[in-house]
């Protein structure tokens, strides 16, 4: 694999761009027949919506807690029973969803050409080993660094600046990728290379992410 002689390492975001938060979708398919993709949705939005609020009220709270008051919420709100079993189900469900098709071959070539590999997630380290194992990628990606570190989530810069320290690369010489659009523009305000980020709807205006999806 060629890649940019600048280029000394990647960072990756882990829910949404390596691992697929909607492979859940089959699981909550199965509890509500005809509600899955709509749950999936709602809960995922939830979710993000949560960590941005705890954030500005600077009331961290982990990771593991707002994806389960983001799953009750969506429940709540499409009508759905969430009783203590599915509950513990769908958040067991969380530490062995699936990663996209391509993950596994992309970062065994990106490792195969010397990059240092890591993931920068909102999880915390509780929820990103388990997942991390459970895909088969610990021998692909040794370096795990979770926002639990700071307290505080993405897009805080604080959060990207973790990535630096942890690895020990200049600025200049990582690339982050992440297929959500406003976590790309985060990683741009410390002028980590943006390499990667999905048309979202999520774009701050005047961001070149946002201009480049
Ligand atoms: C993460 C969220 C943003 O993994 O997807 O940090």
């Amino acid at each position: 694999m060629v890649r940019p002689r600048s280029l000394r390492a990647l960072v990756f975001d882990a829910y949404g761009t390596l691992f697929d938060v909607h492979s859940l979708v089959d699981l909550c398919e199965q509890i509500w027949p005809g509600k899955g993709a709509a749950l999936s949705q709602l809960w995922r939005a939830k979710q993000l919506e949560y960590t941005w609020q705890r954030s500005l009220m600077q009331r961290y709270e982990d990771f593991a807690r707002i994806t389960e008051a983001g799953l009750r919420y969506a429940c709540a709100a499409l009508g759905l029973q969430l009783d203590e079993e599915r509950c513990r189900a769908l958040m067991g469900a969380y530490l062995k969803l699936s990663t996209f098709p391509e993950v596994r071959g992309a970062l065994a070539a990106l490792k195969a050409s010397k990059l240092k590999l890591a993931i920068l997630s909102n999880g915390s380290a509780a929820m990103l080993r388990p997942l991390v194992v459970n895909a088969g990628l610990r021998s692909l990606m040794g370096i795990v660094i979770s926002v639990d570190q700071k307290k505080i989530y993405k897009p805080a810069p604080a959060v990207y600046r973790l990535a630096t320290q942890r690895l020990r690369v200049p600025k200049t010489a990582i690339g982050f990728v992440s297929s959500n659009c406003w976590d790309a523009c985060g990683g741009e305000v410390l002028r980590l290379s943006h390499l990667l980020g999905s048309p979202s709807a999520f774009a701050p205006s005047g961001s070149t992410a946002a201009a480049h999806p």
